[in-house]
């Protein structure tokens, strides 16, 4: 006999999202924004949060979120991150350069380690710091055009942008997600700690 309950958990759709992008440029406090929970830097290693979202279709999804810490001594471990994503933010900071200059890496290990399904959105973050600013609009454009996604800039300090980021990348999964169903992950049997995340290294979070 089938529950109802267990029939309605069956028909969220699991999409697992991935952000990356230097060190400091502001992934973790932007999925903090976007799950609405507590922002707690992690030094090292990976935080998970989750979020459920309901569709104009009358479908739902649940999208576990993976915030590995940008630090280049944990790129090695990339290919375990971006396996199985189905989206991807990668993130920039406005205020920096060098994050900026680091966009062709992170493109290049999603098309290394993820499906040709992939969606994804370039996201230039701390867009408050105006006095700041080092990368230009026209420029987050152009190379987000370079790689065929959307371009956006956010403030995880402010909110500004951020859940119209996120709605508009989840949407695009969703959808994705209906035309070639993923047969893989349970990603939710992974346990959660305090805070709605649990830390990989970095302990309960
Ligand atoms: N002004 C401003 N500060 C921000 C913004 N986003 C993040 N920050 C700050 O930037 C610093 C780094 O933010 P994190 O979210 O921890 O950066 P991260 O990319 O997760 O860093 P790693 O985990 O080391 O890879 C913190 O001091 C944040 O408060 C933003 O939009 N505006
Ligand atoms: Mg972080």
């Amino acid at each position: 006999m089938q529950v109802a309950g267990a029939a309605a958990q069956e028909d969220i759709k699991m999409i697992k999202l991935i952000i990356m992008g230097q060190t400091q440029c502001g992934k973790t406090r932007l999925i903090s924004e976007i799950t609405s929970s507590a922002y707690i830097p992690n030094m090292n290693g990976m935080v998970f949060r989750q979020k459920d979202y309901n569709f104009e279709d009358g479908g739902r999804a649940r999208v576990m979120f993976w915030d590995p810490c940008g630090q280049d001594r944990y790129d090695s471990h990339t290919r375990m991150y971006t396996r199985g994503s189905q989206c991807a933010i990668v993130c920039f900071d406005v205020t920096d350069r060098e994050s900026f200059d680091k966009i062709e890496k992170y493109m290049k290990k999603l098309e290394e380690g993820c499906t040709d399904n992939l969606v994804k959105v370039l996201v230039g973050n701390k867009s408050d710091l105006m006095q700041e600013r080092k990368v230009f609009p026209d420029e987050g454009e152009k190379v987000a055009e370079h790689y065929n996604c959307k371009y956006f800039e956010t403030s995880a300090e402010t909110g500004e942008n951020v859940q119209e980021m996120a709605g508009y990348l989840i949407k695009l999964a969703y959808e994705k997600e209906l035309e070639f169903p993923t047969q893989s992950l349970r990603l939710m049997d992974a346990p959660i700690g305090r805070g709605g995340g649990i830390c990989w290294r970095g302990g309960a979070c």
